[in-house]
């Protein structure tokens, strides 16, 4: 089958104006990165560019954390898609200083690397399984696509590019570091959009290589650490000790990938890799790397996602516990791993035109990755687990400041995730008020999209500029929570439609100003989960739309663990603060006297038991809260 030609719209063809999400994009733009701009100049990550190792101690650990060039260039990478759509000479001069710097760390052969420069001269790609120089090069590679296309300067972009040609003489056939490989994928996913903003051949090539050598016999990681002679960064100060499986399960190199069936190890490693393998399969038509995504996915949707679109359950690998292990209290969902979901859901996607996969992304974005920001922008969530004993808050910055600019990239290009475009039409797949413009069948053609989404079901779509008539698809994603048949009408007159793998479809040529709206059923609803999830065993969870919701103390009778909610009980929506809230019949089911154990029966008096988006915990002080809720029964 030939590779599609979906594609996502330039971010400066979308333009977001939108009820929940413009606020959020301008707390991000005004607040959120001038906050990290600041947070990084005090940490050092813009000063370490000056090369120039912090007298910490004696710990080579210590005296420049490895990845720091990955948090400057998600922040460049974040600035580029706010310039991208509007003009701030500030942050296009911060940008170019961070540019600067990085110009200046550059060495004459083209290696960028803090670490091995400053720190460990003589010692790059030697510990590629724990020292981050290709994930920080992916990182690299990823703002200088993004100040490329926002900006039309190629002032990093060229920076990357020495940089690449040196790693692709260090890893292709006959270099030193031959079936080589990162310990941390990224580089392979930020290669392929550098071919894509280049069409340079040869960064596609390195990007498959890098991917095929993971996992294969003779083990690399194995043989560099014999090679080195020490068991590397995180490895400790012992003798080296060979991988076990689950070392080899952590960063995904337990198997060659397109053998790979089950979502193992580090949670973002995973993302980021099968979010390459993904994009490879669509470049170049690879079908063994297609069917892998697909297992892949079929693995982590049935037995390892969190009703809020987290992943990684485990906090001692920030990643994958085993299938149905999703605690509610400890459970770690990074909001990176989130995101990484976002990026690969997206790719299948592009891959497959199926919106099962948008399903999940959606999901995601609107609970899971929405929820590792406080509502003012400034205060992180590292984790985002299901359910708080009120001991839990977000943080102002963290010492691994890896999520917070990932949330500030993404919220920022938002405009990637909203509209799909191929030679039939345009893929509607985030119902986002704006517009889409773009080119189909010789003419140029806006999409205007106007909705109250996530609260409002209703949608409304009109061809705002056309210059003849349009013989267009447009397909709309029909999401699985919708609780009734979604109706769609157009020009008031309601449509029969068909539907292909979760879009309607509408065929038709279209004239300037007409308008489709597309009603999706949007009652509240109580989830339930697998049997086999024992944190959720005996309790629900309430969704509306696509928002999950969670109970917190404050809104409420008693602290959450004595809250049970009525099973088949009235749930009503209030919408008040530019959010719902749902409140459902309950109980408070207070503790009986007579200490932990006791045989008489607690007392019981009814209440309302109030919710609040699950994004939008955590705001107003600490206090108990569970997406989990006990149901009575
Ligand atoms: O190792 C780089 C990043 O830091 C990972 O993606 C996160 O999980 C955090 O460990
Ligand atoms: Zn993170």
């Amino acid at each position: 089958m030939p590779a599609p030609h979906r594609t996502s719209l330039p971010i400066a063809d979308v333009q977001i104006a939108d009820e929940f999400w413009s606020p959020r994009r301008e707390t991000v733009r005004a607040r959120t990165i001038p906050h990290q701009e600041r947070r990084l100049r005090e940490g050092g990550q813009f000063d370490a560019l000056l090369l120039k190792p912090r007298s910490h101690d004696d710990d080579d650990r210590e005296r420049f954390p490895i990845f720091w060039e990955s948090d400057v260039a998600k922040w460049i990478e974040a600035a580029s898609y706010v310039l991208a759509s509007e003009e701030d000479p500030a942050l296009d001069a911060a940008v170019d200083e961070a540019i600067a710097l990085l110009a200046g760390a550059q060495q004459p052969d083209g290696y960028l690397n803090n670490y091995f420069t400053a720190v460990k001269p003589g010692k790059r790609f030697t510990d590629l399984r724990d020292a981050h120089e290709l994930y920080c090069a992916g990182h690299l590679i990823e703002a200088g696509v993004a100040h490329y296309e926002a900006t039309g300067k190629t002032s990093l972009l060229d920076i990357v590019r020495r940089y690449v040609d040196l790693i692709w003489l260090e890893f292709s056939p006959g270099g030193p570091c031959e079936g080589g490989y990162d310990g941390h994928q990224e580089i392979e996913l930020a290669l392929v959009k550098a071919y894509r903003a280049t069409r340079e051949r040869r960064y596609l090539e390195l990007a498959l290589l890098l991917t095929e050598n993971r996992g294969k016999a003779p083990f690399y990681f194995d043989a560099e650490a014999e090679r080195r002679g020490d068991p590397g960064y995180f490895g400790g100060k012992g003798a080296i000790v060979r991988s076990s499986q689950r070392d080899r399960e952590y960063n995904q190199s337990h198997a060659p990938v397109r053998e790979q069936t089950a979502a193992v190890g580090h949670s973002v490693r995973a993302m980021y890799q099968y979010s390459a393998m993904a994009d490879l399969a669509l470049e170049l038509d690879d079908a063994g790397l297609r069917e892998a995504c697909e297992r892949l996915w079929d693995d982590l949707v049935t037995t390892k996602l969190y009703i809020t679109g987290g992943i990684g359950s485990d906090p001692s690998i920030e990643g994958f516990g085993k299938p149905f292990d999703l605690p509610d209290h400890t459970g770690y969902a990074e909001t990176c791993a989130a995101i990484g979901l976002m990026f690969w859901a997206h790719r299948m996607m592009i891959l497959t035109g199926e919106a099962k996969y948008v399903d999940v992304l959606e999901r995601a974005l609107y609970n899971g990755v929405l929820s590792g920001a406080s509502a003012d922008g400034t205060k992180y969530f590292y984790g985002n687990p299901l359910a708080s004993d009120g001991t839990v808050e977000r943080s102002d910055w963290f010492d691994c400041a890896c999520c917070p600019p990932n949330l500030a990239r993404l919220l920022a290009s938002l405009e990637h995730y909203v509209y799909v475009a191929d030679t039939e039409g345009l893929w509607v797949n985030l119902y986002v008020a704006g517009s889409a413009r773009f080119a189909h069948g010789g003419q140029r053609v806006t999409v205007t999209q106007e909705s109250g989404y996530p609260w409002d079901g209703t949608i409304a779509f009109t061809i705002t500029e056309a210059q003849a008539p349009l013989a267009m698809t447009l397909r709309l994603r029909l999401p699985e929570w919708a609780t009734g048949a979604p109706v769609i009408s157009v020009d008031g007159t309601v449509l029969p439609y068909t539907t292909d793998s979760g879009y309607a479809i509408l065929d038709r040529t279209w004239a300037l100003g007409d308008r489709v709206e597309l009603t999706l059923p949007m009652a509240p609803t109580l989830v339930r989960a697998d049997a086999r999830v024992t944190s959720a065993a005996g309790k629900v969870a309430i969704q509306r739309g696509p928002i999950v919701h969670c109970v917190e103390e404050v809104d409420n009778a008693a602290p959450v663990p004595h809250l049970v909610i009525a099973r088949n009980g009235d749930l009503r929506t209030e919408h008040a603060d530019g959010q719902d809230s749902i409140v459902a019949e309950g109980l408070v089911d207070r503790p009986a006297e007579g200490g932990l154990y006791r045989s008489l029966s607690p007392t019981a008096e009814p209440t309302a038991i109030r919710t609040v988006p699950y994004y939008a915990w955590a705001n107003r002080g600490k206090g108990t809260m569970a997406v989990w809720v006990r149901e009575a029964p």
